[in-house]
């Protein structure tokens, strides 16, 4: 389902002067992003944070336009975190009016995109209008055989791995599963992942250096950038910058 381009063929983008030569035999597959900044980005500005999520926004159509047209096959958002519920009622619940946001004004294009949406993350406890917002999104893109752009929502990856411990359990429990055959492959098919390829690389912007309990298990070995842009200024080019940065380092190590 997920197999690797291989064409010579490079794509140029346009980067002010210079040119961004990427090399489509090595894109990643599985790109995921931590999304951090948005907050700061208002503040310089003087502005509420909320204006911040919704610039932020605009970064997703941004990078999710470059990210499809590369070849890339999934792009995993990190939305909202477990923990995010701990931020002022308010903020949340402006949040959590983004996935109808998005939907209204972005899916007729990821339908011609052949885009196709997917989460992660407990789905009950979202507000009804936002799960509703999300399984519209899902089911009229379902159809889609391109990119998936897979948003991380209510997340929490050591939650994930909880789930997946009990589920393995019960498994055991019930004779279905013998403790002897769990390997990594069995711990993977638990994962609210099991649908998807092996992160490559992981993002994360405005200089924080932290996984902050974000897809623990999957990231085990893909490449890390830790980048200081903050999220809303993240356009097509630094995405693509981005992917230049992994391909220098992938095309070090990648032969051996
Ligand atoms: C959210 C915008 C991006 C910056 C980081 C946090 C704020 C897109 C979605 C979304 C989710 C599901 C869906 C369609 C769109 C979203 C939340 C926050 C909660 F089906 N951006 N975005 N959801 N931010």
């Amino acid at each position: 389902m997920f197999k690797r381009l291989n064409q010579v063929a490079k794509i140029f983008v346009h980067k002010k002067q210079d040119l961004i030569q990427l090399d489509v035999s090595s894109i990643p597959l599985h790109v995921a992003i931590i999304m951090d900044g948005n907050g700061r980005w208002a503040k310089n500005r003087g502005l509420p944070r909320i204006a911040g999520h919704k610039e932020g926004m605009n970064a997703v159509k941004k990078v999710t336009r470059a990210a499809s047209e590369i070849g890339i096959k999934v792009l995993t958002l990190y939305a909202f975190s477990t923990e995010n519920w701990k931020r002022p009622q308010e903020e949340i619940q402006f949040l959590m009016k983004l996935p109808s946001d998005f939907f209204d004004t972005f899916v007729p294009e990821l339908v011609e995109k052949n885009i196709r949406v997917m989460s992660i993350g407990e789905i009950d406890p979202l507000p009804l209008h936002t799960k509703e917002a999300l399984t519209r999104a899902c089911e009229q893109t379902k159809q889609n055989t391109g990119m998936v752009l897979n948003f991380a929502l209510n997340y929490g990856s050591q939650d994930e791995i909880c789930k997946a411990v009990q589920q393995i359990a019960q498994d055991v429990e019930q004779k279905k599963l013998h403790p002897k055959d769990i390997s990594r492959d069995t711990i993977e098919d638990y994962l609210m992942t099991h649908h998807l390829p092996d992160v490559d690389l992981l993002i994360r912007t405005s200089g924080e250096k932290r996984i902050s309990n974000f897809l623990l298990w999957q990231i085990a070995y893909s490449e890390l950038i830790f980048s200081e842009i903050l999220w809303p200024d993240v356009s097509e080019e630094i995405f693509m910058a981005m992917i230049l940065e992994y391909q220098n380092r992938h095309r070090r190590f990648g032969g051996l």
